[in-house]
């Protein structure tokens, strides 16, 4: 995948309460453009893989119940810079300290529940596009 990419999740809590389509248009004003995009509910065997960084962290188990308690929208954006970008775009981890305007600002609930996920980097971002998608199902920008 191209460094122009990125890999993001609008989570349960977003999806579940009818969000995604205003967290789509937030984003595409942002610039981003939508490379593949996919509706799944996660089982607990790929959301522990997808976490499998924060393992042994206290907050896994209650992260992958989480991820996997209803429906999500994993897709593929594409901008320049787009791992920044969409970081930025997304804001803090915890909404309380997500800047004015953010994806979180706006929509997350809490640090657990947080609306969305974005890649922390290029490498991660390839990882994580490959995890959902086949390369057939990306749009060639
Ligand atoms: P982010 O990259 O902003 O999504 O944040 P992290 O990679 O640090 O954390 C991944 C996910 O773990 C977060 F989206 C939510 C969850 N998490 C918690 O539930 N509690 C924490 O204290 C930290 C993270």
């Amino acid at each position: 995948m191209a460094a122009d990419r990125t890999l993001t999740i609008i989570k349960p809590d977003a999806f579940g309460a009818g969000n995604a389509g205003k967290i789509i248009a937030h984003l595409e004003a942002a610039g981003f453009r939508v490379a593949a995009a996919r509706v799944m509910r996660m089982t607990s065997g790929q959301a522990g893989e997808f976490y499998a960084i924060h393992r042994e962290r206290p907050f896994y188990a209650e992260l992958v119940a989480f991820m996997t308690s209803g429906d999500c929208m994993p897709m593929i954006l594409e901008k320049a810079n787009a791992v920044a970008s969409l970081r930025e775009a997304i804001g803090a981890t915890d909404p309380a300290e997500a800047a004015h305007g953010t994806v979180r600002k706006l929509y997350a609930e809490s640090k657990g529940r947080n609306a969305i996920h974005a890649s922390d980097s290029d490498e991660n971002a390839a990882r994580e596009a490959r995890f959902f998608f086949a390369e057939t199902e990306v749009i060639r920008g």
